[in-house]
């Protein structure tokens, strides 16, 4: 199967690259795509290195899929071209996730709803991702009422301008900021800008995105995002208020046997989620469960995942390969 990486020089477009090598995805030929300032760099995959193409190349190279991660307005731009071409996309950036006509799938959930008219396809926000594989399989058993979040999100899902910073600050070397502050020895509460109600739009993608993803506007969100010099993954701790109460053994047991989690949790042992072992891995780590002891039927939770993978690259091609499982592609 030829497949397109578009944006396959950044840093979630270059993960894509590993993980479609790592799990076998069957690319009979690579199309990596980018902007004009990287056409005709090299890239590898397998092996074999692979000249960067202009946009309008890759849509004449006619691949079966192609995988965004090129930002937001590109793919506004890009994706409905490469569609008209009958190229099916899946789109890492935030353009298409909260359009009523497309999809926003993560396959652990809501991979069903796939149809062959879907021919551009969203890929969720990071820290949703993560969020709502861990949450789904409690919301199906519990129904979720409310969720109160806090991230802790590493420099990666900035960019590799990001991860640059940190480390000259860490060389105490000068260098281009990602952002307004130091992010070494600090923490910056802010991830993307802020919205006329006083939250980011990183936190309104987690509030809105949840609901969509799972099915029920009911759910009720509130988030706060926040950047920390980590550069493993995000952590996310989260407090969750169900309709109906829960037996702490049996969530355990619920989540032991989720699609796509693995839970770290015996504080006896001192084991939980961190950052450091959820890197390069593609599962969604959750452990420090405990029930919240001021109201009813609310729990805490602790969630780890690397955002490169299961909050990027994995992610959507785990989409291609349900896609052609069900022979979409
Ligand atoms: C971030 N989730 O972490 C956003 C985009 N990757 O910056």
């Amino acid at each position: 199967m030829k497949v397109a990486v578009v944006g396959a020089t950044g840093l979630v477009g270059s993960k894509m690259l590993q993980v479609l090598a790592e799990r076998n995805f069957p690319v009979t030929e690579l199309v990596p795509v980018a902007s004009e300032r990287s056409v005709g760099k090299e890239v590898e995959f397998k092996g074999n290195k692979y000249k960067v193409v202009s946009m309008a190349d890759g849509i004449a190279a006619k691949p079966a899929v192609a995988i965004f991660s090129a930002g937001g307005s590109t793919s506004l731009e890009w994706a409905p071209k490469f569609a008209e071409a009958g190229i099916t996309v899946i789109d890492n950036s935030s353009a298409w996730r909260m359009d009523p006509t497309k999809k926003l799938v993560v396959p652990e959930i809501n991979a069903d709803a796939l149809t062959p008219e879907d021919k551009i396809i969203a890929n969720p926000n990071c820290s949703t991702i993560q969020m709502v594989v861990a949450l789904n399989p409690l919301h199906q058993k519990y129904k979720i009422k409310r969720i109160i979040v806090s991230t802790y999100q590493s420099v990666t899902g900035t960019g590799k301008k990001a991860v640059d910073q940190l480390n000259n600050e860490r060389d105490g070397k000068e260098g281009e900021m990602a952002y307004k502050y130091q992010i070494d020895l600090n923490v910056i509460p802010q991830i993307d800008v802020f919205l006329d109600n006083g939250y980011t739009k990183e936190e309104m993608k987690m509030v809105n995105e949840t609901k969509k993803i799972m099915r029920d506007d009911s759910i009720r969100v509130t988030a706060t995002t926040v950047r920390i010099p980590v550069v493993g993954g995000h952590s996310e701790s989260v407090n969750i208020e169900f309709e109906n109460d829960f037996d702490l053994a049996e969530v355990k047991q619920l989540l032991s046997e989720a699609p796509g989690v693995v839970l770290q949790d015996d504080p006896s042992q001192q084991l939980y989620p961190m950052p450091l072992l959820a890197h390069e891995k593609d599962e969604v780590f959750v452990g420090r469960l405990r029930r919240d002891e001021t109201q009813p039927n609310t729990l805490n939770m602790w969630i780890v995942s690397d955002n490169l993978r299961k909050g990027a690259a994995t992610n959507a091609v785990q989409i291609a390969e349900y896609l052609q499982g069900k022979g979409l592609l």
